[in-house]
C-alpha cells in the first residue's frame, strides 16, 4: 500500500489531501472516512479519530500480547479503594516494545508513524514512549489534563496515538477530548489530579470547548496533540479496557528546560543521559521509518 502514496516535500495542503485519498483508494482497513482533509481537522480540533484504521484481529493479536505483559510488569499492589484518584484510573506500564519484539512489531508501526508525521507536519517522529493503560473493571475516571505538562519538550510537536485493544463502548470510559482546547493557555500547569479535573472541566465550559466523547470500535485509533485536554469516564464495566498509546515527537524535537519535577523525571528517564538543548535522540528515541 505505502508504494502508492504520494511524497512530497510539502507535507500539509493539497500533498496531504491527496496522500490520505491514496490510502483510502488503497486500503480497505482505512475506511472512506479518511478521504476527508483529517491534517485541517487535526490543527482545528487538537485531535482526531480515524475509524476502522486497523484490521481489528491483528489489534486482538497485538493486543493480547501487550495486555499479558501489562498484567505482568505493572507494580500496582494496592487495592483500588485504597488508591488515589490518579492510581484508580489505570494500570500503568510504560516502553513494553522493549519487553517483547511482537509489541515493538505494533509499536514501530509504519503506518502509525506515518499518519502522526503528517498530523504534526513534519518529515519524520522519533518514538517518545509507549505506555499501556489498563483500566480495571471498576477503575476510576481519567481527571481531565493536557499532556505535555508532563514532557521536556522544546516545541509542541508532539502526538498521542490511543489505541483500545477491545471496543470501548461509553460505560468502560473511552477517551474525551475537548474541542479546540489546545487552543488556550488556561490548565497548563496542572498535573492530573481531582483538582485538574474540577478546574479544566468548570474552564472548557466557560470558554465553550465542548466535550467529543464516543465509543471507539475494535481497529479505531485517536491521535491527539501535547496540549488538547482530554479525560476519559471510569470503567462502570465488568470487563477491563485495556489500550495502547504510542507517543511521537518530531524527529528533530530538543530537549527543553524542564519547567516541573514530572518534566525532570521524564528527562532522566525517556532520555538518559541528555541534556536540555540536545537532540531528543536517546536509545530510547528510535525514528520510525516512513
Ligand atoms: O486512557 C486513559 O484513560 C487516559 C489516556 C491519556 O490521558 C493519554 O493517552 O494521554
Amino acid at each position: 500500500m505505502w508504494m502508492s502514496l504520494i511524497y512530497g516535500k510539502v507535507f500539509a495542503g493539497t500533498a496531504f489531501r491527496l496522500w490520505v485519498l491514496s490510502v483510502t483508494h488503497s486500503n480497505p482497513d482505512c475506511g472512506d472516512r479518511l478521504s476527508a482533509d483529517i491534517g485541517a481537522s487535526y490543527r482545528r480540533d487538537g485531535f482526531i479519530r480515524l475509524r476502522s484504521l486497523l484490521d481489528a484481529n491483528e489489534v486482538l493479536r497485538f493486543g493480547k500480547e501487550i495486555t499479558r505483559l501489562t498484567l505482568e510488569l505493572n507494580t500496582q499492589t494496592k487495592p483500588l479503594a485504597e488508591r488515589t484518584t490518579y492510581d484508580k484510573a489505570f494500570l500503568q506500564v510504560m516502553n513494553l516494545w522493549r519487553n517483547s519484539e511482537t509489541v515493538k512489531r505494533f509499536v514501530f508501526s509504519r503506518k502509525l508513524a506515518k499518519i502522526a508525521a503528517r498530523l504534526m507536519s513534519v518529515r519524520r517522529v522519533r518514538i517518545y514512549h509507549d505506555q499501556s493503560l489498563y483500566k480495571e473493571p471498576s477503575g476510576g475516571m481519567t481527571p481531565a489534563h493536557a499532556d505535555q505538562y508532563y514532557w521536556p519538550f522544546a516545541s509542541d510537536q508532539a502526538i498521542t496515538a490511543w489505541i483500545p485493544l477491545q471496543p470501548v463502548p461509553l460505560e468502560m470510559g473511552p477517551l474525551a477530548f475537548y474541542r479546540g482546547s489546545h487552543h488556550t493557555n488556561f490548565g497548563r500547569d496542572l498535573p492530573i489530579s481531582d483538582e485538574s479535573e474540577q478546574q479544566i472541566s468548570t474552564a472548557m465550559e466557560d470558554y465553550g470547548f465542548d466535550i467529543d466523547e464516543s465509543p471507539y470500535e475494535l481497529g479505531d485509533v485517536s491521535f491527539h496533540g501535547g496540549w488538547t485536554f482530554h479525560r476519559a469516564g471510569a470503567n462502570r464495566s465488568s470487563q477491563p479496557r485495556s489500550v495502547m498509546t504510542i507517543i511521537y515527537m518530531d524527529a528533530e524535537m530538543r530537549i527543553g528546560q524542564p519547567k516541573n519535577s514530572m518534566q525532570r523525571n521524564d528527562l532522566l528517564h525517556w532520555f538518559p543521559g541528555l541534556s536540555p538543548g540536545d537532540l531528543a535522540a536517546s536509545e530510547l528515541n528510535p525514528i520510525i521509518d516512513v
